[in-house]
């Protein structure tokens, strides 16, 4: 059995104290995500988690912090992700910055929803997830899913989303993703 513990998380950065496990995204680690070619050492996205035993009665938690930028008309944003386990839930509470997170099922339905500090966008089981970053500072979310959830990343590198989220004229645009499931 675990000992109960606590940690204590910046909200404005994400920074997880005293310790957490580090996973960091750069544009290199994207490729294929976006229309437009990306590469380089420029940081995406990092990941703070705080590990447990990765069983369904235990709950994995993180914080993310997703700067803000483009590649082309896209925004920064994760890989994105069904879990391995399908029908694992999750919940997301955006602390800072400004969002939209984009749901798809495998059949194609797709719903985009607002973040913003004080947003909790709940994820149902069978919903692949991605977060985007409209704003111009980082998003700072923290998550907490069900332990044994697992990751599905070649789903979504093969198929993409749905859609996408660009910058219009006038601010974000969701907009049909030309890609989706043509590989
Ligand atoms: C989140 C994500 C995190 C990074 O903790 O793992 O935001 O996104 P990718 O995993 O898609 O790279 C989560 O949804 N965990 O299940
Ligand atoms: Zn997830």
């Amino acid at each position: 059995m675990l000992d109960p513990f606590t940690r204590v998380i910046n909200v404005a950065s994400g920074d997880i104290a005293p310790d957490s496990r580090l996973v960091q995204r750069r544009l290199s680690d994207m490729k294929g995500a976006y229309a437009a070619d990306c590469d380089g050492a420029e940081m995406v996205y990092e990941v703070f988690n705080i590990d447990v035993a990765q069983t369904n009665s235990e709950l994995q938690t993180c914080t993310t912090r997703l700067y803000n930028g483009r590649v082309g008309n896209e925004y920064y944003m994760t890989k994105g992700h069904f879990h391995e386990v399908r029908d694992r839930s999750e919940v997301y509470l955006t602390t800072s910055g400004h969002g939209r997170l984009v749901m798809a099922t495998e059949d194609g339905r797709y719903v985009v929803e607002e973040m913003r500090p004080g947003s909790m966008n709940y994820i149902p089981g069978g919903w692949a997830h991605r977060s985007v970053n409209v704003g111009d500072e980082p998003l700072v979310f923290f998550a907490a899913y069900i332990g044994d959830a697992g990751h599905d990343y070649g789903t979504i590198e093969d198929w993409g989303f749905p859609v996408l989220v660009v910058e219009g004229a006038s601010g974000p645009e969701v907009v049909p993703n030309p890609r989706y499931r043509r590989t």
